[in-house]
């Protein structure tokens, strides 16, 4: 049997009457399910019989209407809390008689029952007005008409509220990426109702550690291979994404198709035509400049009300940086009634679907999607939404941690009370003569240097073999295919003879030159495995993990930006500079008969553009900037190269 229920293209007048028609047929619907359902659950098995999809265009404070879905629950003995989703990426399929085959973050959410909201955020698809790429808070409103999105998140959530029956009066809200960034949006001045969000990979610093620039380092590959996809919509909202036919790189080879492409420049010139602001904008704001200031999020994070759950993977090649910097913000900020971290062994999303037991070429050895979608995810939203359940307590531990993380290594789940691990210890990784690493300082005051031809004509490749520009997984890949170019340095310790694990940020404190006047300097942190460690069985990818360099860290830094990232400053031909930075977090245990290895190399490609390796606007470099350049690490004495690293147990 089937159920019409009548097209709801509304505008806010006619509201009113639809929504008490939505009542009714609610009711009956209740009434047809009721003697319908024989689930297993209050409301598993098919969407489309357990829920009645609903398309709303709710008006905003400046009258823009942002199109909106609702899949309503048709039992009607409880009330439901909200869970949104806000988004860029179109919430298809559009029609109330086409139904997503599942809702929420995962199955169990489908049947536990939520009243789920999917809505396409201002300008894109669906919704009327304009889209701003990377949409900036405003800290003062001009006006009542006055908007961000922290106001649409704000209006839509005030208007389901009075709209939708059946809701408990509690809303959460949660996405990965691009619609985790909304996500966290929704914390900032947020509607009393919202009692949890949950942003994951949220893009809190696109600027600096987050998909755009990492350390002043543009990522070409992830950039070029988005906003080639992403192009402007234009005034008139479509079901139909405005992006043209998928771009042909005419090859598999992106080190080569980059490389061909030449100086960053031709990517406009050639490609994106200045037809696409967003790559355009990119691209101009190459310092870290009041373009990206108002964009990053964490520094909006305040006297929040609603409880948190940040959730990131150690491996996500997009949005791993900015991470565990939102969370950090919020705890310091001290008023989200929770807060916690949650890092999986994952790459980019890779917590939202399958039992992500393998990544790359690591295993894991135990299923950590699975996991973290049943006991941490799911129990959080039932917590604060349902009153239902314990939260992130356990039976064997009641505290809410402050972090639930996956410590790769040892390939378990660990919860803290605190993180960084309140019993960290500050400890040293001091590069020395011979390619030697060690956790002991240095002795006397000799100072020594290694030194490479950095030709950026023939720089550094991601990659050890052919493949795309940047692959999800990339940062599990062996490294050993560049500890063998003699434009990449490599240091590393004996075996170890005991377990070491680092938790935290890991801290590269240079002490560098170059022959020209600007330099990218990337640092890997590798871990060695023993000549002995067995390969997979079955093994379909002839994996040799004996002598494997595991990438546990990789982070560049375009070294103009050593003293500021907003005012860049040339280097001094041959001298000696400082640079410091911050890599983000890891959790990793090296264990016994393992090496830490580190590696430094200047370019990173097709990962990172090119420096022309003289200080200048590399947007505007021309092939003829590009220069050879010999770089200078140097190392022992009392400012000699190392890496700080917290390290526990
Ligand atoms: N992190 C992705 C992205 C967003 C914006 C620009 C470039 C990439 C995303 O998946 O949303």
């Amino acid at each position: 049997m089937s159920r019409t229920i009548p097209r709801i293209f509304s505008t806010s007048l006619r509201q009113k009457n639809l929504v008490r028609s939505l009542a009714f047929l609610l009711s009956t619907a209740a009434a047809f399910s009721q003697t319908n359902t024989n689930s297993p659950g209050p409301l598993a098995g098919e969407v489309r019989s357990n829920y009645t999809k609903f398309e709303f265009q709710i008006p905003m404070r400046d009258g823009v209407k942002l199109f909106t879905q609702v899949y309503a629950p048709n039992l009607t003995n409880e009330s439901y809390p909200f869970l949104i989703q806000r988004t860029p990426y179109s919430i298809s399929p559009y029609g109330i008689t086409n139904y997503r085959g599942r809702l929420g973050p995962s199955e169990a959410f489908t049947s536990e029952g939520f009243i789920f909201v999917y809505q396409d955020v201002r300008g894109r698809f669906m919704s009327e007005g304009n889209f701003v790429d990377m949409p900036i808070h405003k800290e003062h409103l001009s006006g009542p008409a006055d908007f961000d999105e922290s106001t649409d998140t704000y209006d839509t959530i005030e208007w389901l509220l009075k709209n939708v029956p059946h809701n408990n009066g509690r809303v959460g809200t949660y996405g990965i990426s691009y619609p985790g960034f909304y996500s966290a949006f929704s914390l900032i001045n947020a509607h009393p109702a919202l009692k949890a969000a949950s942003p994951q990979a949220p893009m809190a610093d696109v600027g600096n550690g987050d998909d755009a620039y990492h350390n002043g380092c543009y990522f070409l590959a992830a950039n070029f291979g988005f906003y080639v996809g992403f192009p402007p919509r234009g005034p008139v909202p479509s079901q139909r994404s405005a992006r043209g036919p998928r771009f042909e790189y005419g090859t598999d080879d992106a080190y080569d198709f980059y490389l061909r492409m030449g100086p960053l420049a031709n990517a406009e010139d050639l490609v994106f035509k200045h037809k696409n602001e967003y790559w355009t904008d990119l691209v101009e704001h190459w310092k870290y400049d009041d373009f990206w200031v108002p964009r990053a999020l964490s520094p909006r994070m305040h006297n929040l009300t609603t409880a948190v759950l940040v959730v990131g993977g150690w491996f996500d090649a997009e949005d791993l940086g900015g991470t565990p910097r939102l969370f950090q913000a919020i705890d310091q900020d001290g008023h989200a009634p929770a807060n916690t971290l949650v890092m999986g062994p994952w790459s980019h999303g890779g917590w939202g679907r399958g039992d992500a037991r393998k990544l790359g070429n690591l295993n894991f050895a135990t299923n950590t999607g699975v996991f973290f979608r049943d006991n941490i995810q799911l129990p959080f939203f039932l917590k604060y939404l349902k009153d239902k359940g314990d939260g992130l307590k356990t039976e064997k531990d009641p505290r809410i941690p402050k972090a639930w993380v996956f410590a790769t290594g040892t390939n378990e789940w660990r919860r803290y009370d605190a993180w960084p691990p309140k019993n960290a210890a500050k400890r040293s990784l001091y590069l020395a003569s011979g390619g030697k690493l060690s956790l002991t300082p240095p002795t006397g005051k000799a100072e020594g240097f290694d030194e490479y031809l950095s030709d950026p004509n023939k720089p550094v490749p991601e990659l050890g073999e052919i493949g795309e520009g940047m692959p999800g997984d990339y940062m599990t890949y062996d490294q050993r295919f560049a500890s063998e170019r003699p434009d990449v340095l490599v240091y590393q310790t004996e075996p170890l003879d005991h377990a070491i694990t680092i938790a935290g940020p890991v801290t590269p404190v240079l002490r560098v030159s170059t022959s020209g006047t600007d330099s990218d300097f990337v640092v890997k942190l590798i871990d060695v495995y023993p000549n002995d460690f067995p390969d997979p069985s079955p093994n379909p990818r002839g994996l040799h993990m004996g002598g494997y360099q595991q990438l546990v860290r990789g982070e560049p830094f375009r070294g103009k930006f050593r003293n500021s990232m907003s005012r860049p400053e040339p280097f001094k031909p041959g001298k000696p500079a400082k640079i410091q930075f911050i890599m983000p977090d890891v959790l990793h245990t090296f264990l016994p008969g393992h090496r830490i290895m580190v590696q430094i190399q200047s370019s990173w490609f097709p990962l990172t553009d090119r420096n022309p390796q003289k200080f200048m606007d590399i947007p505007n470099a021309k092939a003829s900037d590009f220069q050879k350049a010999i770089e200078r690490v140097y190392h022992g004495g009392a400012d000699g190269t190392h890496l700080d690293v917290l390290v526990i147990d």
